[in-house]
Order: C-alpha cells, then sequence, then structure tokens
C-alpha cells in the first residue's frame, strides 16, 4: 500500500458504484418463515435448496446476539506453533512459523452452538505468542479474546494454554497471532462454523485463503515499514500474492492452486483475506459470484463479477459452474486503483471435471471499480439503529500521526496514533488484570475508551486527519459485529453526513478511507476489554488502536490461577529474552 498516492483520485474514481446487478434472492424451497420477525421454522432442515434453515428451531431468522443453540458438543484443537521454513511459491525456503509443522495453519472447524476447546503449544525458541479467533463474539468468556497486554500475558516458549469458548455465529473467519506482526510468519489459519446460509449451494469448497507474501520476514519488512514511516514513505511492497498458500513466483517455479468443479453444481467458496498489508480485488473469469455473507453476517445474496476484500475480511460466495465446460483463471490481484501499489497477481486454475485440466486463456472478468464495501451489502435481518442520541453522544476517534517514544529509554519515533496517543500495551501486565485488580488507573498509552451502559448505543466515528498520510485503514473490532452507518471523505459533520440507521451493514472490520471519516455504531451487550485497531500489521504495531472497556463490574474474568501462572512464566522467560517489545506490542 503506498501511501503518497493521492487519496482524491482514488476516491474520485472508487466510490463510484458497481454496476452489477442486485440480483434478488433466489426461490428457496422452504424457507425459514419469517425473515423479518426472526422467527426460525422449526420444521424445515438444511440441505442443498434449503440453506437458510437449521434445526431445533433455529436458521437464518435467528438474532444470534440473542439466541444461539448449545449443541453440547465440544470440539478440541491442538495447535502447536515451531519455528520451521516454508517455500510456499518456490522462490526458496524462509523462516516460517508453522502450526502443526504446516503453512497456512490448520482449518478449525466446528458447529453452531459448539464449544471449542483450542490448545495451544508455544514451540518456539524466541517469541511469546496469543492467538485471536477474528470475529468471534467470546461471549461471557473475554479471556479467550487472545490478545496478549488486553486479556492475557503472552504464552512464553514451552508454555501451553487452552482456549475455551462457545460459537455463538456462523460462517467463516480465521485466527492468527497477535504477538507484535508475528502473523505475517505464518501463525494464521482458517475458521469455519457450520450453520445456515442465506443463499443455496451444492457442496462446499471450503476456506480459499488470500494473503500476500514477503521474501524477507515479517519482523524485517515492519522494521523496514517504522523507518520508512519516519521518512514519510511507504513499507516496503509484498513480493507474491499467495492463493490457498500457494502460487507461482516471477521467475515461474511454485505452482497454482486448483479446484476442480462440476458442471451444473453451485459451490460455496468462503473467501478470507489474511493478508498484512494489501487491498485484494477477486475475480473467476467468466463467471459471477453471489455474495451471501460479508464477515460473520449473512446478507442479501448479490451479485459482483469481482470483489474487494480488505485485511481481516470474508466473504461467503456462490460459484455457478454454469458457463462452457474448460479452464478458467481464478484472479486475485493488488487493487491498484485503492492505494494499494504492489504489482503481483495470485492465479489459480478453475478446471471443469469434463476437461483435462491446463493453462487458462480465458481473459478478466470487467472490474467492479469501488475501493469500499460493496454497498449492496445489506444485512438478510434488518436490525434499525436508533438514531437519537447520535450526534450528542459520538466517540470521536482522531487518526493521524505523532511521535512517542515506545520502547522505555528509546527515543521518540514517528507512530500512528489516536487522539495523539499510540497504542502500547503491557505484556506484563494486561488490562483484564487491571479490571481482576480493582484497579482502574490504565496508564494512559493504553487508550482505554470506556463504552456506555449495557443495552445502550456506542456511536464512534474515526476521522483520518487532514495532513496525514491520507491511506485507507481497515478497522476491525473485536467482542462485537458493528453497524456501518456511513463512510466518507474529507472531515466528518453530523449535520452533512449521509448516514443509514435503517437497514445497516454489519461486520467486523470496515475502512476508514484515506483522508476520510469511518461511522460505526454498536450496542453494549458484551462486558469486556476489546481491542478496535487497523487491522494493517504494520499500523497495528506502530501504535494505531485503541480498547473499549465494557462494564468492567460484569466480565466474566479468566480463571485467575492460570491466568497468573501464564504471566509469571512469561515474566521469567523475559528477563533473559534475547529479543526484547520494540512496537505497540499487538
Ligand atoms: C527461529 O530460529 C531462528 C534461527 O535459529 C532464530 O534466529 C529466531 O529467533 C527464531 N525465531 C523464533 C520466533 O523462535
Ligand atoms: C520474534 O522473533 C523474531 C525472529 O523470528 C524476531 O525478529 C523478533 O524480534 C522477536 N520478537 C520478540 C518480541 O520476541
Ligand atoms: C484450501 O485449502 C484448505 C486446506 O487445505 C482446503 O480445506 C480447502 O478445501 C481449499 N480450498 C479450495 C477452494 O480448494
Ligand atoms: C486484504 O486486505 C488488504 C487491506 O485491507 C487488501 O489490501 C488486500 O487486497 C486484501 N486481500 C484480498 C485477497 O482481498
Ligand atoms: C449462470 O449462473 C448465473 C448465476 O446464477 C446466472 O446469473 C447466469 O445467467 C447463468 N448463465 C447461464 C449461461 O446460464
Ligand atoms: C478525541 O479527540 C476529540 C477531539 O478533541 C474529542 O472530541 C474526543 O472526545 C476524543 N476521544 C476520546 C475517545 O477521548
Ligand atoms: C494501579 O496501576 C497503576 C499503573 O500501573 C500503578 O501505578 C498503581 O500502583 C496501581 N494501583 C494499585 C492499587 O495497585
Ligand atoms: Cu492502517
Amino acid at each position: 500500500m503506498k501511501f503518497y498516492q493521492i487519496a482524491g483520485a482514488c476516491l474520485a474514481a472508487c466510490t463510484a458504484l458497481t454496476t452489477a446487478a442486485v440480483v434478488p434472492a433466489e426461490p428457496i424451497e422452504k424457507r425459514a418463515t419469517s425473515t423479518t420477525s426472526r422467527v426460525a421454522d422449526a420444521a424445515c432442515t438444511n440441505g442443498p435448496n434449503t440453506r437458510a434453515c437449521w434445526k431445533n428451531g433455529y436458521s437464518i431468522a435467528t438474532d444470534f446476539d440473542q439466541k444461539f443453540p448449545t449443541t453440547g458438543v465440544t470440539v478440541t484443537q491442538n495447535l502447536e506453533i515451531t519455528n520451521g521454513t516454508c517455500n510456499p511459491d518456490g522462490h526458496g525456503s524462509r523462516l516460517c512459523l508453522l502450526i502443526n509443522g504446516q503453512y497456512p495453519g490448520p482449518t478449525i472447524r466446528a458447529t453452531w452452538g459448539d464449544m471449542l476447546s483450542i490448545t495451544v503449544k508455544n514451540s518456539m525458541q524466541d517469541n511469546g505468542t496469543s492467538l485471536h479467533w477474528h470475529g468471534v463474539r467470546q461471549y461471557h468468556s473475554p479471556g479467550s479474546d487472545g490478545v496478549n497486554g488486553i486479556t492475557e500475558c503472552p504464552l512464553a516458549p514451552g508454555q501451553t494454554r487452552t482456549y475455551t469458548f462457545q460459537v455463538t455465529q456462523y460462517g467463516s473467519s480465521w485466527f492468527h497471532a497477535h504477538f507484535s506482526s508475528q502473523y505475517g510468519d505464518g501463525v494464521i489459519g482458517p475458521i469455519v462454523f457450520d450453520g445456515p446460509a442465506s443463499a443455496n449451494y451444492d457442496e462446499d469448497l471450503g476456506p480459499y485463503v488470500l494473503n500476500e507474501w514477503y521474501y524477507q520476514t515479517s519482523y524485517q519488512i515492519n522494521a523496514i515499514a517504522s523507518v520508512n514511516l519516519g521518512n514519510g514513505g511507504p513499507p516496503p511492497n509484498a513480493d507474491n500474492m499467495l492463493i490457498n498458500g500457494t502460487n507461482k513466483n516471477a521467475n515461474g517455479g511454485g505452482s497454482y492452486n486448483q479446484v476442480k468443479i462440476t458442471s451444473g453444481k453451485k459451490y460455496r467458496l468462503r473467501l478470507i483475506n489474511m493478508s498484512v498489508d494489501n487491498y485484494i480485488r477477486v475475480s473467476l473469469d467468466g463467471h459471477a459470484m453471489q455474495v451471501m455473507t460479508t464477515d460473520f453476517i449473512p446478507c442479501k445474496p448479490f451479485s459482483v463479477n469481482s470483489l474487494l476484500l480488505g485485511i481481516g475480511q470474508r466473504y461467503d460466495v456462490v460459484i455457478n459452474a454454469n458457463q462452457t465446460a474448460g479452464n478458467y483463471w481464478f484472479r486475485a490481484n493488488v487493487a491498484n486503483d485503492c492505494l494499494s501499489g504492489n504489482n503481483f497477481y495470485g492465479r489459480a486454475i478453475w478446471s471443469y471435471n469434463s476437461v483435462t485440466p491446463s493453462t487458462p486463456t480465458t481473459s478478466a472478468n470487467t472490474q467492479d471499480s469501488v475501493c469500499l464495501e460493496p454497498s449492496q451489502a445489506a444485512p438478510y435481518w434488518v436490525q434499525p439503529v436508533p438514531s437519537g442520541s447520535f450526534a450528542s453522544s459520538i466517540d470521536a476517534l482522531d487518526v493521524g500521526l505523532t511521535k512517542a517514544q515506545v520502547v522505555p529509554n528509546g527515543n521518540a519515533i514517528i507512530v500512528w496514533a489516536i487522539n495523539t496517543s499510540s497504542i502500547n500495551v503491557a505484556w506484563d501486565h494486561p488490562t483484564i488484570q487491571y479490571v481482576m485488580e480493582g484497579n482502574t488507573s490504565y496508564p494512559t498509552q493504553f487508550n482505554v475508551v470506556p463504552t456506555v451502559n449495557e443495552g445502550a448505543w456506542n456511536y464512534v466515528v474515526v476521522q483520518m486527519l487532514p495532513n496525514n498520510p491520507p491511506v485507507p485503514h481497515p478497522f476491525h473490532l473485536h467482542g462485537h459485529d458493528f453497524f456501518l452507518l456511513g463512510q466518507g471523505s474529507g472531515t466528518f459533520s453530523a449535520g452533512s453526513a449521509s448516514l443509514n440507521f435503517a437497514t445497516p451493514p454489519r461486520r467486523d472490520t470496515a475502512t476508514v478511507p484515506g483522508g476520510g471519516w469511518l461511522a460505526i455504531a454498536f450496542n453494549s451487550n458484551n462486558p469486556g476489554t476489546w481491542l478496535m485497531h487497523c487491522h494493517i500489521a504494520w499500523h497495528v504495531s506502530e501504535g494505531l488502536g485503541v480498547q473499549f472497556l465494557e462494564s468492567p463490574s460484569q466480565i466474566t474474568l479468566p480463571d485467575q490461577s492460570q491466568f497468573d501462572s501464564q504471566c509469571s512464566a512469561w515474566n521469567n522467560y523475559y528477563q533473559t529474552a534475547y529479543w526484547k517489545k520494540d512496537d505497540s506490542g499487538i
């Protein structure tokens, strides 16, 4: 992402809405009775033509904030992180932080209403870690959110911990380390929670992971990005783009990901953006994609020729294999028109089963030129947000660069900040520990923002300050999905901004346009300590985040003895650790 390009050009060119037709939802043979009253139809069962149905009185119509199944099933998974090597595109082997020996890590799969019990072992020599389950609400389990310095101390080398939480939503997501920029070196993997869907399909192709790839390690790139930021320059470009963990490199080595499809079938594909820096546009030559979820939120299905993904965002799409049988390119290209400046191409080969797989000769679809979240993404069930107290109760979060001392006794350096304060957590004294101790004297650099009382609405406007690099920032909120009230260029004004309170899209990651603003709302309904941050790994490392402290007296606290032993193991390790904390810590 090049932040010195002119944002105005992008905004003018990119806010034009896509011209792809909005197709009506297909007839679903036996629908859940009502999509507005959110009463599920107990009689309808899930199948290829009835994906809106689920079971036991739950369906796509269930408001999962209020109600979700409890299956009684506990899905267990062991994840061991090791310091190894990988060579995903054939360019050469490099240091890679593997999970169970793999890059990307294994898929975590569970069903709506299950309990997940995930045991993580840190078998790296030289890094702590903590694993975050992106988009998971962590209802009554904020201690399993996996943000070192906020919800736990980092897990020291040699140590093991178990994350336990209930699956209250369904759809596709990913997990990643939250220990500085560690996830860029491999500590990532897909998550699939099975449940109902707003569009029908025959087969689930599973997760399709998209991310950029660097030939240097994430810690090296992060250090260069930080120096460049101080000099007014962009972070280094990535070297390649991976599709489900593979691609060819510029010299022709490596291999393309391959997918086989059968004429006449409809396929569900779970697009997951796990990149650290770039916006990516994906498309399958000759085929439209029908979008049915935005992050963990089902939406009214709509059709696109191409789809823009920001970091951390997910879209589940249905692809109809109804074209002439042949070989087609699947493309994942960096969106140059959206201030993402890297010239690399992700390609995969999709072949109909009746033909011999070979290099496709197809040409790319017309690209939908939109640099924001697709505006057609109306939620499947509409939840209006009250607007009455909006103007008088906005939490303004102003984003810009500042100078701050990040390392004790270090020099002040240029970093990202919100309201001139750059977030910097304490690995040895996480925020939730303050709550456990009843200590309300949070250090300023924790960037603690109290929420309103339970049941009331928080309104947040993230504003990019003028005279700062006008780069877009994909903001991600933990512990909640938020309602996307609006996005715009320039300075926000409550009087003139066009905001959607009646039918706002809902998701957990959305873009603050370069030089502009993002307005969101979320209901206080989940006591905890919830990070909100830019998901560009370099930016959060450089301080771009706040943490919402929601109803501290009602937080379900983590088990004290497990929490304390993890912290004391970390503190022992850190005294003699070879590497020290040199950024925000998250
Ligand atoms: C991985 O191993 C290399 C080489 O031994 C070492 O320099 C590096 O610090 C290790 N990284 C981690 C995270 O353990
Ligand atoms: C983590 O390990 C990498 C090497 O793999 C190193 O560059 C980095 O400084 C380490 N960070 C911390 C805080 O341990
Ligand atoms: C991507 O890789 C994962 C893990 O190997 C696999 O489960 C999934 O089916 C693959 N996706 C596609 C679309 O091939
Ligand atoms: C992932 O998100 C980043 C930044 O938001 C974006 O630059 C990149 O293109 C996205 N990747 C995909 C595959 O959509
Ligand atoms: C193929 O399927 C798409 C999506 O369902 C539909 O819009 C299109 O008209 C179909 N094309 C043909 C040739 O049947
Ligand atoms: C950030 O600064 C703005 C402008 O000074 C102020 O209105 C707002 O309340 C501050 N936000 C927080 C969370 O302190
Ligand atoms: C509360 O936290 C502050 C900041 O870390 C610390 O200085 C103070 O001693 C703590 N107070 C108590 C009562 O522990
Ligand atoms: Cu950012």
